[in-house]
C-alpha cells in the first residue's frame, strides 16, 4: 500500500508552495498498470492541494492532516495503488472540498501552467505565485479584493496564509524592510496594458496602509501622486485607454520602525511628441482633455483665452470627436475636479497650479498658430504669422511678447566668426520650431511637476524604502517609431535584470557554494541589449553620432544600421526604404525610421528660450532657467549628468548638445543603480486577452508571454532552486533561540547552523561553503518557530521578573 507519497525530488509535479513533500512520497516509477504518470500524479496533487487548503483554512497542523479519518483510512488498508487513488478522489469528493486550488503547482509542462492559470482565471483568481514571483492576469473588470478587509488579511502573515495577491507582494517587501533594514524594489513588468500600472497602484495603497502613519494627511498626500503624475503623463493608446507614456519609479520611504514618512518620483523619458501629434485612435495627455473639458463645464474658457467652439488642434486629431466627447459625457470635467483636488491636498499652492494651468492653456494655443509664406521677389524662405489670435493668445498665456514670440518663430539667429546674423524660417520651419516649443514646454513643465511633488514629500529623516517600478509596457503598433524603439529598450532592460537576478546570479551563486544544481537554459538577452546600448557600435551611439551630421537623413541612418549592426537581431526589409526590424525578446518589431534624426535631436532653438526666459509667469522663468536647455530634463536628471561629466570629462564638452538617445542611456542606468541595491521582488503581469475583455482567456496569448518573459524557464529554477541563502553567521545570530539558551554564544559555524536546522525538524535545506540555502516556507517555518520561542522567552522573564505575580 502507500505508505507516503512523496512530491518532489524532480517527479512532476510538485508544489513549492507548502512544506508537503515529506508527507507523501510518490514511488519514482509508478507501476505500469497506472494512469499515465502525469494524470496520475495531478489527480493526486489536486487531491493533496485541496486538503491543504482544508487544511489553512482551519489552521490545524500537518500532524492533524495525516489524522484525516480518509487518510487513515487509505494507509490501513492493502490495496492496489489505482483503487487507493479511485478511492480518495472519491471520498475528496465525498468529503466535498469546495475550497479552490490557491497555489498553482508548479509543473514541468507550459500546458499545465496555462490549464492552471485558465482555471484560476474563470474562477477570478487572478493571481498566482510562481515560485516567489506573482503572475497577475489583468481581469478587465474590478473586483472586490482590494477593500480595508483585504488590507487586514494581508498584515505581516506567511505567504501561505491567504491566497495570492499583489497585497502580498507589497507586505513582503514591507516585512522584508522592516526585518532586514534592507531597501527593497518591487519590479512590475508586462506589455503594454498588462495591469502595471494599476499594480502599482494597488502596491501603493497597500504600503500606505502597511505603514501606518499618525500623520493622515501624509498618506492621503502619497495616495495622490500617482493620480496627479498620470493625469499628465498618461494618454490613451490604440492599446491602453491610460496607457503610461513615461517610466515612474516611486519611492515609500519608512522610519525604521516602518512608519511611513514620505514619497520621491523619478520619471523616465516622457514621450513629448505625443503633445504635438497623436497617431490616429490616439490622444494627447490626458491633463489636456481635462483642463478643456473642466473649464468648458464651469464656463471658464474665456480665462485661459481657449477656443470655444472647435477644441485647440493638439487635442482635436479627429476633428470633432472631442467636442462630442466633452459635451456629452462629463467623465473628463470631474477628472479636472479631480486633479484640482490631487493638487491641493500635496501641497501645491494656488499660485503655482493657476500658472500650471496657464501654461497647458498657453501650449494649446502655441498649437493653433499658423504660418503663412510671405513670398516677394527676393525672398521665397520667410513667414510670417497671418492671424495673430493664437499667437497673441499663448504669448498673454505664457507673459511674454507677442512680437517677439512671432519672431523667435519666424526667425533664428545664427552667429559666424562673432557676428550675429539673423535668418529667417520657412513656414515649415516655423511650425516645427513651435512644435519643438510645445514639446519643451510641456517637458519641463511635467519635470517641475514631479520635482515639486518630491520636495513637498521628502522626508530627509527617512531610513529606509520600497521602490515600485512601473514603466511603459513593452509595445508593437502597426507603425511603430522612435518612441517605441526607446520604450522597447526599457523593457529589454527590465529582462535583462530580471534574467541576471533569476537565473544568471542563482547559478553563479550556487556554483561559488559548490551546490550541485542543474542548469537552467534560459533566452538571454544580452547580446541584445549590447546591440542597443553598447558603444560605440550600438544603435543608439550610432543614432547619435549620424544625428550630429547636418546632412545626414533618417536614410542614411537606416544605412548606417544595417552596415554596422551584424547580428541576427537586425534587419532590413527589402521593400520599404526607411524601415527596419528588431527581434526583441518579447518579439519582432518593425520600425519607421521616419523622424528619428529629428525626434532624437530634439532641438529648441536658443531664440526661444531666450523669448521664454523673458516671461513674467514666475514657473515658466524658473522652467528656462535651469543651465540644461534641451530635453526638459528635471533637476534630478541634472545631478546624474554632473555625476557622469565628472567620471568622463572628455565628454563635458558635449553636453550641451545632449540627445535624447544619450539621455535615455544615461536614465536606464540611473534606474538600473536604484534598483540593485534593494531586495527585488517581481510582479509579471499578463494580458489575457487583445480585447480587454473580462473572462476571456486567449491561450496562446498567455502562452506567448509566459515564453517570452521567462516565466516557464522560472518554473523549473524555482522547483530546484532556493530562494533565501543566508551566511552562516548570520544565520545562527537570527535563529539561535531555536538550537540554543540565550546566555549561549554559538560560533556562526557550519555545526551551529545544522543545530538550529535540525532541532527545528526541517528538511531539504542545503549547506554552502559559506551560506544556508532555504526555501521560501523554510524561513516562514522558522520565523514561526523563533516567534514562539521569544514569546516564550518574554513570558519566561516576566515571570522571573515577577511582572505576571
Ligand atoms: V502600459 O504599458 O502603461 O500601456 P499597463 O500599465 O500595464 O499598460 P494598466 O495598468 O494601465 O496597464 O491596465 C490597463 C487596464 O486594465 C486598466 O485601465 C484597467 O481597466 C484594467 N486593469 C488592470 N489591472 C486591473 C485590476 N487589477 N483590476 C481591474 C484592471 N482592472
Ligand atoms: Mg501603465
Amino acid at each position: 500500500g502507500i505508505t507516503a507519497i512523496e512530491l518532489g525530488d524532480g517527479d512532476p509535479p510538485l508544489f513549492d508552495m507548502h512544506p508537503v513533500k515529506t508527507l507523501f512520497k510518490i514511488p519514482r516509477n509508478p507501476p505500469p498498470t497506472l494512469l499515465h504518470p502525469e494524470k496520475w500524479c495531478r489527480g493526486f496533487n489536486h487531491f493533496i492541494s485541496q486538503c491543504l487548503i482544508k487544511d489553512f483554512e482551519k489552521r490545524p497542523s500537518v500532524t492533524h492532516l495525516l489524522e484525516h479519518p480518509f487518510i487513515r483510512q487509505a494507509h490501513g488498508k492493502d490495496m492496489s495503488l489505482q483503487k487507493q487513488l479511485a478511492d480518495l478522489i472519491q471520498a475528496q469528493e465525498q468529503l466535498g472540498f469546495i475550497a479552490k486550488i490557491r497555489y498553482c503547482a508548479l509543473y514541468y509542462s507550459a500546458d499545465t501552467i496555462i490549464h492552471q492559470l485558465q482555471k484560476r482565471y474563470a474562477d477570478l483568481q487572478i493571481y498566482t505565485y510562481v515560485g516567489d514571483i506573482l503572475i497577475a492576469l489583468n481581469p478587465f473588470q474590478n473586483l472586490s479584493i482590494y477593500s480595508p478587509q483585504f488590507s487586514k488579511l494581508y498584515h505581516g502573515v506567511k505567504r501561505s496564509s491567504n491566497p495570492p495577491h499583489i497585497f502580498a507582494s507589497a507586505d513582503a517587501a514591507y516585512q522584508g524592510m522592516v526585518t532586514f533594514s534592507k531597501d527593497q524594489c518591487i519590479i512590475i513588468s508586462g506589455e503594454s496594458g498588462a495591469g502595471k500600472t494599476e499594480s502599482a497602484h494597488l502596491i501603493v495603497q497597500h504600503l500606505t496602509f502597511l505603514g501606518k502613519a499618525n500623520n493622515r494627511a501624509l498618506r492621503e498626500k502619497i495616495l495622490q501622486v500617482n493620480p496627479l503624475v498620470e493625469a499628465f503623463g498618461n494618454a490613451c493608446t490604440a492599446i491602453n485607454d491610460n496607457s503610461s507614456r513615461f517610466g515612474k519609479y516611486l519611492e515609500m520611504m519608512f522610519t525604521p520602525t516602518g512608519a511611513v514618512m514620505g514619497a520621491k518620483i523619478s520619471e523616465y523619458l516622457l514621450e513629448k511628441s505625443r503633445v504635438i501629434k497623436q497617431a490616429v485612435g490616439e490622444k494627447n495627455f490626458h491633463i489636456f482633455y481635462y483642463i478643456y473639458a473642466g473649464l468648458f463645464h464651469q464656463k471658464k474658457l474665456s480665462e485661459y483665452r481657449l477656443p470655444e467652439k472647435k477644441p485647440p488642434r493638439y487635442i482635436d486629431n479627429e476633428t470633432g470627436r472631442v467636442m462630442q466627447d466633452i459635451i456629452t459625457k462629463d467623465s473628463y470635467g470631474r477628472q479636472f475636479e479631480a486633479i484640482q483636488h490631487c493638487f491641493r491636498i500635496i501641497g501645491f499652492t494656488d499660485e503655482e497650479v493657476h500658472s500650471v494651468y496657464k501654461i497647458l492653456a498657453g501650449i494649446l494655443n502655441t498649437g493653433n498658430i499658423e504660418f503663412a509664406a510671405i513670398s516677394s521677389q527676393h525672398q521665397t524662405d520667410k513667414s510670417e504669422v497671418p492671424n495673430a489670435e493664437a499667437l497673441d493668445n499663448a504669448a498673454a498665456l505664457l507673459s511674454i511678447g507677442s512680437e517677439e514670440l512671432q519672431e523667435a518663430l519666424t526667425s533664428h539667429c545664427v552667429v559666424t566668426r562673432g557676428e550675429t546674423i539673423i535668418r529667417t524660417n520657412t513656414v515649415d520651419k516655423a511650425a516645427d520650431v513651435r512644435d519643438a516649443m510645445s514639446k519643451a514646454l510641456y517637458g519641463r513643465l511635467f519635470s517641475w511637476i514631479v520635482n515639486r511633488i518630491n520636495t513637498l514629500l521628502h522626508n530627509a529623516e527617512s531610513r529606509m524604502n520600497v521602490g515600485i517600478l512601473d514603466i511603459f509596457g513593452f509595445e508593437n503598433f502597426t507603425r511603430n517609431s522612435f518612441e517605441q524603439l526607446c520604450i522597447n529598450i526599457a523593457n529589454e532592460q527590465i529582462q535583462f535584470y530580471f534574467n541576471q537576478h533569476i537565473f544568471a546570479l542563482e547559478q553563479m551563486e550556487y556554483q561559488n557554494e559548490g551546490i550541485d544544481a542543474t542548469t537552467v537554459e534560459y533566452e538571454d538577452n544580452r547580446p541584445l541589449l549590447d546591440m542597443f546600448l553598447q558603444k560605440p557600435m550600438g544603435v543608439l551611439s550610432l543614432l547619435d553620432e549620424e544625428s550630429r551630421f547636418p546632412q545626414a537623413t533618417d536614410l542614411t541612418l537606416v544605412d548606417k544600421f544595417e552596415d554596422n549592426l551584424r547580428c541576427k537581431y537586425f534587419w532590413r526589409p527589402k521593400r520599404v526604404e526607411l524601415c527596419f526590424g528588431i527581434q526583441h525578446y518579447a518579439g519582432k518589431v518593425l520600425y519607421d525610421a521616419y523622424g528619428f534624426l529629428e525626434k532624437n535631436r530634439d532641438t529648441l532653438p536658443a531664440d526661444i528660450v531666450v523669448v521664454l526666459r523673458t516671461s513674467e509667469n514666475k514657473l515658466l522663468q524658473q522652467l528656462f532657467s535651469s543651465p540644461l536647455t534641451k530635453t526638459g530634463i528635471s533637476l534630478l536628471y541634472f545631478q546624474i549628468d554632473t555625476m557622469e561629466m565628472m567620471r568622463h570629462p572628455e565628454e563635458t564638452t558635449n553636453m550641451k548638445r545632449q540627445t535624447v538617445a544619450s539621455y535615455f542611456r544615461y536614465s536606464l542606468m540611473d534606474l538600473l543603480s536604484k534598483m540593485v541595491v534593494g531586495q527585488p521582488h517581481f510582479v509579471r503581469c499578463i494580458k489575457p486577452n487583445d480585447d480587454r475583455e473580462a473572462l476571456k482567456f486567449s491561450q496562446e496569448r498567455v502562452l506567448v508571454q509566459l515564453r517570452y518573459t521567462g516565466i516557464l524557464e522560472t518554473v523549473k529554477i524555482r522547483q530546484q532552486g532556493y530562494s533565501h541563502r543566508i551566511l552562516f553567521e548570520e544565520f545562527v545570530k537570527r535563529y539561535y533561540y531555536l538550537a540554543f539558551k540565550a546566555h549561549q554564544t554559538p560560533l556562526g559555524s557550519r555545526e551551529s547552523c545544522i543545530a538550529i536546522l535540525e532541532k527545528s525538524k526541517l528538511d531539504n535545506w542545503v549547506l554552502g561553503k559559506t551560506k544556508v540555502f532555504l526555501k521560501y516556507y523554510h524561513i516562514e517555518q522558522l520565523n514561526l518557530f523563533l516567534r514562539e520561542v521569544i514569546g516564550r522567552v518574554v513570558v519566561m522573564q516576566a515571570y522571573t521578573k515577577g511582572w505576571l505575580g
